[in-house]
């Protein structure tokens, strides 16, 4: 497991201004474009869910929080671990099977965890993320800390039960939440409008009496300061708010989905609004970077991931004993 300071250092690192940012994203892009290539090519077993495209609505939720706020995810949550800090030997070695993995390497892509940088085990069932938050906002509200709880969901989520009970408590008892949609536009197979009748998921905020803004997921900026307000506003004890991240997963749903049900021309217009390249044109506009520089963040970031495959790979797989470890308490 990775030790508490190792995951922090990186966090702050990864946090240092908009080149950290910029970094951070293409350090995503380039660990899901090699993880999904790793299932296809076999060196992995079961399935994944990655999560190119929505690499600004990771990185602007991890610059807003604070470490001890805490945060739950769900299965399409490499990003996620990433962006609050989790160094990508450990989610990898999680991925394979190592036992230096996130969790020993008994739990695989769907199931990271590290508390030192509040990111409770990320969730394979749909929702069940949402209602943890609010118990761990509860947490923070009785123990008087002005922490926040996140969940980050999918727009399928908000269809689910819990997201309704999840919302419902947290407002009835103004908790330190903040409920993060990350609107994909797909729910595994099916596009949003073929399950769920309203256009924005964030008017559903007003069944509970609570805000609820459309963000603009492709921005890793224009999302910082989204759930930074939001943030603030839970910690002064207004109560929740829910955002919902306009998004797109470039990927299918999981690795065996080549997505054929997209229409035509539709991937093409999300991606001229790609979240690292356009960020990148606007650093460089903006003197933040030079063209040369963003090249050495690029190149940086995807070294990373090369060298955290080798590491990775030459790790002590998970034993059959480990997976019985930790289940009773002895
Ligand atoms: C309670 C539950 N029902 C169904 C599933 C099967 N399932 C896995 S992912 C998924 C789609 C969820 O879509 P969304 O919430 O939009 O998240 P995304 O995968 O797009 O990130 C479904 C139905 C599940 N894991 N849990
Ligand atoms: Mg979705």
């Amino acid at each position: 497991m990775s030790g508490a300071g190792v995951s922090l250092d990186r966090r702050l690192r990864l946090q240092s201004g908009r080149a950290g940012r910029y970094e951070a994203m293409c350090e995503i892009r380039a660990f899901e474009d090699r993880v999904q290539a790793m299932f296809f090519e076999g060196t992995v077993h079961g399935t994944t869910h990655t999560c190119q495209g929505q690499e600004a609505v990771a990185v602007g939720i991890a610059a807003a929080a604070r470490p001890t706020d805490t945060v739950t995810c769900t299965y399409r949550g490499h990003g996620h671990a990433l962006a609050l800090g989790m160094p990508p030997v450990t989610v990898l070695g999680e991925i394979m099977g190592r036992r230096a993995g996130s969790v020993g390497g008994v739990g695989g892509s769907m199931h990271l965890c590290d508390t030192s940088i509040g990111l409770l085990p990320t969730f394979a069932i749909v929702g069940a993320g949402i209602p943890v938050a609010a118990g761990a906002a509860l947490t923070a509200q009785v123990k008087g800390t002005d922490d926040a709880a996140i969940a980050i969901f999918g727009d399928g989520a908000s269809n689910i039960g819990a997201f309704h009970e999840g919302l419902n408590l947290a407002a009835i008892w103004k908790l330190p939440a903040v409920f993060v949609c990350e609107n994909n536009q797909y729910g595994e197979y099916s596009a949003i409008h073929l399950t769920t009748p309203v256009e924005n998921i964030a008017d559903r905020a007003g069944s509970y009496g609570i805000p609820g803004h459309v963000v603009d997921g492709q921005d890793v900026d224009v999302v910082a300061s989204a759930v930074g307000e939001a943030l603030e506003r839970a910690r002064a004890g207004h109560g929740p708010s829910l955002l919902e991240m306009k998004t797109y997963r470039y990927a299918g749903h999981s690795r065996a989905d080549t997505a054929p049900y997209r229409p035509e021309g539709e991937f093409d217009r999300w991606y001229e609004r790609d979240p690292i390249n356009t960020y990148r044109s606007r650093l460089i506009e903006e003197g933040v970077l030079t063209a040369e520089e963003a090249g050495e963040v690029e190149a940086r970031a995807a070294r990373r991931v090369v060298e955290a495959e080798a590491t990775a790979a030459a790790g002590d797989p998970a034993t059959v004993d480990d997976m019985f470890r930790n289940i009773y308490a002895p």
